[in-house]
C-alpha cells in the first residue's frame, strides 16, 4: 500500500529526511524549486516568493556572481521563514578525501548551510564515506545520482543498479535518489526529479522535460523546477503555485 509523506517520516533514520517528509505533509507541497539565477538580489528576491509554496530550495552556489557570507546569512532566514529544506545540487564526483574538503571548506563552506547536496557515484564508495564524515555528524543528508534528465547520458542500466547498491550500503547517510522513477528494492528512499515543465519537452542544450504527473506515477516524490517557474516573462508567485498544486494532485492521485 503507498504510505503518505508523512508515514514515511518515520521509515528513514536520517534526521534531515524526516524532516523533509514532514514539512512536505505540513505545507502540502512536493515541490523543489531549482534557483538558477546569477545574482544575489534575484536569487532573494526569488527565494521569498516561492518559499510558501515549496518544500525544498535547490541551489547552485557556485554561479553567484556576488556570492558572500551575507547571501548565507539571508538564505537562512528566508528558510526559517518560509520552512524549507535546501539542497545544494553540488554533485560532487571526486575521491573522498577531496570532496571532504570541498563539502566542508573553500568559500562556499557548503556543509554549514546545505541541509542535502548530492554526489555521483563514479567514484565508487569512497565518495559517500568522505562526504559522510563531514556530513552525518550535522544529520545532513546525501542523494546519489542514480539516472540524469539529458539526452544521451550515460547513467543507465548497470551504472544505474551499481548506484541503487552503493545507496543501500550507506542507509544512515544516503536518503535517495536523483531519479525519474522509484527502485523495488529501496522504495523507502527519496526520488527527486528534475527536467520538469508543465508547457515544454526540452531546451536547446539536451535537457528532456516531463510532466509533474508522468514522474510521480513513476515514483517520484519531489519534483524539480527552475526556468518553467521564473523564466522569461513568468510570474515566480503563479508558477510556483501552479506547479505546487501539479505535483500535489498527481500525489493524491496514488490513493485512489
Ligand atoms: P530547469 O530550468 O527546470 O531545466 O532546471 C533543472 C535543474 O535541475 C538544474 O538546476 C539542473 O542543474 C538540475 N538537474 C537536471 O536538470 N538534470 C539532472 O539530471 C540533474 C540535475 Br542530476
Amino acid at each position: 500500500m503507498t504510505k503518505t509523506y508523512g508515514e514515511r517520516a518515520t521509515s528513514l533514520p536520517n534526521k534531515t529526511a524526516q524532516e523533509l517528509f514532514t514539512l512536505m505533509e505540513r505545507k502540502k507541497s512536493n515541490l523543489a524549486v531549482a534557483l538558477d539565477v546569477t545574482t544575489k538580489q534575484e536569487f532573494l528576491d526569488i527565494a521569498d516568493k516561492v518559499g510558501p509554496y515549496i518544500c525544498c530550495l535547490k541551489t547552485h552556489i557556485d554561479i553567484l556572481e556576488d556570492f558572500d557570507q551575507d547571501l548565507i546569512d539571508k538564505l537562512k532566514k528566508l528558510q526559517k521563514k518560509h520552512d524549507f529544506i535546501i539542497f545544494e545540487d553540488r554533485k560532487f564526483a571526486d575521491i573522498g578525501n577531496t570532496v571532504k574538503h570541498q563539502y566542508s571548506k573553500g568559500i562556499y563552506k557548503i556543509a554549514e548551510w546545505a541541509d542535502i547536496v548530492d554526489a555521483h557515484a563514479i567514484p565508487g564508495d569512497g565518495i559517500i564515506t568522505g562526504l559522510k564524515e563531514i556530513g552525518l555528524p550535522l544529520n545532513r543528508g546525501l542523494l546519489l545520482l542514480a539516472e540524469m534528465s539529458s539526452k544521451g547520458n550515460l547513467a543507465t542500466g548497470a551504472y544505474t543498479e551499481a548506484t541503487i547498491e552503493m545507496a543501500k550500503r550507506h542507509k544512515d547517510f544516503v536518503i535517495g535518489f536523483i531519479s525519474g522513477k522509484k527502485f523495488n528494492s529501496c522504495e523507502e528512499l527519496i526520488i527527486m526529479t528534475p527536467g520538469i515543465s508543465l508547457d515544454i519537452s526540452n531546451d536547446d542544450l539536451g535537457q528532456q522535460y516531463k510532466t509533474p504527473r508522468n514522474v510521480i506515477e513513476n515514483g517520484s516524490d519531489i519534483i524539480i523546477v527552475g526556468r518553467g517557474i521564473y523564466g522569461k516573462g513568468k510570474d515566480a508567485v503563479v508558477e510556483a503555485q501552479r506547479y505546487r498544486n501539479a505535483g500535489w494532485e498527481a500525489y493524491l492521485k496514488k490513493f485512489e
